[in-house]
């Protein structure tokens, strides 16, 4: 085990000097992520929630940590085996490494070299000692196989502080990153909007506009990337006339509008809390395609990110909806990293799988024949319009308000179409009409609210939203998987007597 910890701190750090994504630990989580079975994934989002990733690393580590035990086991008798199992290993995390979909060719020397430093160290740690010092009690056992204690422990102990140093080195490093990066970050001056959002209308409640560090996080990423900046490019090619290649000065330079924009994940659960209101800074992308020149016959724009990811969005739907966007900016200050920092997709309406890549790098004209996106490989939606639904914020589901007159209040969205009413229902008793608040555009959520009296008891609160083009949302609880969860958001309360 502490062979195989000095070749994985030697690797991260090789990779934290040349390349985070490039390092066997991430890489292996990479892939496990993107073989999960939809199933597993949608239960580790909904039992984890943001904690998924922390967990799947722990268990990178302690699958890593029985493999090497057992790999020192078998070495201990032999040590052929030793290095049989250490082989495996690195060969199986050099073919992470170099799998993963935005790999190069170097991606492999971190945990080669890894590989490598654990073969020395376990062979340091296990080698025969020399025969004139062979302890003579064993010699019944296993004659001269082991290394007395003494000299194991001065060995073990060399290993363990040039893995410590190794692993402190990586950690350095990567916060060195950071801080260059950070630095990036702050240094971007954003301009001011050619076209600003419409001023919030007077008489919404607080919550309306989600904060940054308040804005649900969902993605891939094990590391959020890092991009330099000064080396980004943006890339438009594929089924174009004209490819154009854009840097990040070249963005800001073009004229920027600014929205309030609600995006949503299509994993989302009824009530749940994957979905967000930002003011989004950023370029609209529709024009960037025309000047570039669209070929005929193309019907899909396929975002990926310097991660790897791709996301797919139909081409209608990125000339015709209204602020589709490649956002800079969000909420008056340049994109978060964890939110796609330098500029990310943003398409009002579309789940954000479907429409919202992060980190962006390319984006390829081309069509739904010729490309499937990262999540329609896996089986969910091609197209995926944002489904119509009402969310109960307050009262907290399971509490026990006081009996009286109870304030009721959520949110409710329908992108693009607009809502159009919402109502509540109490146990049996008649629907009974929400009050809207104003909104800026059909693009956002809308705030609800209404006051019941409410009696001693238990009771059950439902929502349901109607939007503009008369559509009640359905009743029919479905999954997320694979286009949207449907059903009436549902709480209990007990309203103390
Ligand atoms: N590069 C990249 N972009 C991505 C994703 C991702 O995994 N990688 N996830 C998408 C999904 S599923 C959603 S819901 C939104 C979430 O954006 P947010 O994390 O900024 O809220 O980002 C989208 N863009
Ligand atoms: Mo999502």
């Amino acid at each position: 085990m502490l062979a195989a910890a000095a070749g994985t701190a030697a690797a991260e750090l090789v990779a934290a000097l040349t390349n985070p994504a490039a390092g066997p630990i991430v890489a292996v989580g990479g892939v496990v992520i993107d073989a999960t079975p939809t199933a597993v994934k949608e239960f580790a989002v909904r039992t984890f929630g943001t904690a998924d990733k922390p967990l799947l690393l722990t268990g990178i580590a302690v699958a890593l940590a029985a493999a090497a035990a057992t790999i020192g086991v078998l070495a201990a008798r032999r040590r052929r085996h030793g290095l049989i199992g250490v082989a495996l290993f690195a060969a199986l995390g050099t073919a992470a490494a170099l799998s993963r979909p935005a790999a190069t060719g170097p991606d492999c020397t971190p945990t080669l070299l890894g590989g490598a430093v654990t073969a020395v160290a376990l062979h340091l740690l296990n080698r025969r000692p020399p025969v004139e010092r062979a302890p003579a009690g064993l010699s019944t056992g296993r004659p001269a196989r082991l290394l007395d204690r003494r000299t194991f422990l001065a060995t073990a102990a060399l290993i363990c502080a040039g893995t410590a140093a190794a692993a402190g080195g990586a950690v350095a490093a990567r916060r060195a990153r950071g801080s260059a990066s950070a630095r990036d970050r702050s240094a971007v001056r954003l301009p001011a909007p050619s076209d600003p959002a419409p001023p919030l209308p007077a008489g919404q409640e607080p919550g309306f506009v989600t904060a940054n560090a308040d804005f649900y996080r969902v993605d891939t990423a094990l590391t959020v990337p890092r991009v330099d900046l000064d080396s980004w490019r943006l890339r438009i090619r594929g089924m174009v006339e004209r490819p154009l290649t854009l840097s990040f000065p070249q963005l800001l330079a073009r004229p920027l509008i600014e929205r309030h924009i609600t995006l949503n994940c299509v994993s989302n659960e009824v009530g749940g809390p994957y979905i967000g209101t930002a003011r989004w800074l950023g370029v609209p992308l529709a024009p960037l395609l025309r000047e570039a020149g669209i070929a005929p016959g193309a019907d899909q724009v396929v975002a990926r990110s310097v991660d790897g990811m791709s996301i797919g969005t139909p081409l209608t739907t990125v000339l015709d909806v209204r602020d589709v966007m490649l956002a800079v900016g969000m909420n008056g200050e340049p994109l978060p990293f964890e939110h796609g920092f330098p500029v990310r997709m943003l398409t009002p309406g579309v789940y954000g799988y479907a429409g919202a890549c992060k980190w962006l790098t390319t984006l390829e004209v081309t069509t739904f024949d010729a490309v499937d996106a990262y999540w329609v490989q896996r089986g969910w939606a091609p197209r995926a319009p944002v489904k119509t639904a009402a969310r109960i914020d307050r009262p907290a589901p399971l509490t026990s308000p006081a009996a009286g007159p109870l304030p009721i209040a959520g949110v409710a969205w329908a992108q693009g179409r607009g809502i159009a009413q919402v109502e509540v229902q109490i146990d049996d008793e008649p629907w009974r009409a929400a009050e809207l608040l104003p909104v800026p555009s059909t693009e956002t959520w809308v705030q609800w609210r209404t006051t019941w009296t409410a009696t001693p008891g238990l009771h059950t609160i439902r929502v349901r939203a109607t939007d503009r083009t008369g559509a009640v949302q359905p009743e029919l609880r479905s999954t997320p998987f694979p286009d949207g969860a449907t059903g009436w958001h549902t709480i209990s309360v007990t309203v103390a007597g």
